[in-house]
């Protein structure tokens, strides 16, 4: 992979996807495009996998967005199919079947911006910096900018970031909720690795029935999200990890999940 790194940590609980094209600030052309498709490809296949942080080569950039010099010349006919090829690439990411974890480690921009949305947690270096930028481009975000933004920070702050194309730094990407922390750049990724180890001790299963209900939930109105949370909360009944975990409460023993 050219574009990109996929790498295994703490004994392949955690894999690290990491954009590297750091020479034209990891922005997201075709090829790089299609790299995160079987990265998250292989992520999703890989057993035992229990969370993925996904980040950006050097210091400067987690993503600046996608290839600007693709989307020129671009008649709507193929804007519509780099959109929907993308949104369905970003939807793998949203869609894995464990935690998703931004480690945005600089400019965080429109594709950018995307990407890390794509992502269940985001943290941020203190360097890090997003912007939905398009409308300065003349073009509008298409991989889930409108949409996504709006469901984690409310649509007054999404419309503010939409329409400005401003820029907001780490510190107001805290205040707001579009990232949770922020780190020093040179602790980031070892911040994420320990937010992803602390969740892998976790129940898999469990952790995976929260991510599903979660989602699901904020889709529809809360008497239909509560009846996906009490099915999601009966099956887990059927499994060792519950069986186990619970009995070790009662016996004060520690439980290691096996994801059964
Ligand atoms: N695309 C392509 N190349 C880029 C991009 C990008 N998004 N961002 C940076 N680069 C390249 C620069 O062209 C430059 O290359 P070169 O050295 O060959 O000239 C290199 O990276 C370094 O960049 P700068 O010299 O500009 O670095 P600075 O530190 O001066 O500036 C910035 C950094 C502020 C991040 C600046 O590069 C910038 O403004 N970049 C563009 C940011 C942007 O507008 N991003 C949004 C793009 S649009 C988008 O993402 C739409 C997503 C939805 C797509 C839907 C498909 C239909």
């Amino acid at each position: 992979m050219a574009n990109t790194t996929f790498e295994f940590v703490a004994d392949k609980g955690t894999a690290v996807l990491t954009v590297t094209r750091p020479e034209q600030l990891n922005a997201l052309n075709r090829e790089t495009m299609a790299e995160i498709a079987s990265a998250l490809d292989r992520a999703a296949g890989e057993k035992g996998l229990r969370s993925l942080v996904v980040t950006g080569a050097g210091a400067k950039a987690f993503v600046a967005g996608a290839d600007i010099k693709q989307l020129e010349g671009l008649d709507g006919e193929g804007a519509h199919r780099l959109s929907t090829e993308g949104n369905r690439v970003f939807s793998m990411l949203a869609e894995l079947p464990f935690p998703t974890i931004a480690a945005v480690n600089g400019y965080a921009f429109g594709g950018g911006c995307e990407l890390a949305l794509a992502c269940d947690i985001r943290l941020a270096a203190e360097n890090a910096s997003f912007a939905l930028p398009e409308v300065s481009l003349g073009v509008c975000p298409g991989w889930g900018g409108t949409q996504r933004l709006a469901r984690l920070v409310g649509t007054g702050l999404a419309a503010e970031l939409l329409f400005s194309a401003g820029r907001v730094n780490a510190e107001r990407a805290c205040r707001i909720g579009l990232v949770n922390a922020v780190h020093p750049q040179e602790k980031l990724l070892e911040a994420a690795l320990e937010l992803a180890a602390g969740i892998g001790r976790n129940a898999p299963l469990a952790v995976a029935a929260c991510k599903r209900a979660m989602y699901a939930g904020i889709e529809v109105p809360l008497a239909r999200a509560l009846e996906i949370e009490a099915g999601a909360f009966a099956g887990l009944f059927g499994t060792d990890d519950a069986k186990k975990g619970l009995a070790a409460f009662g016996n004060k023993e520690k439980y290691e999940f096996a994801g059964e």
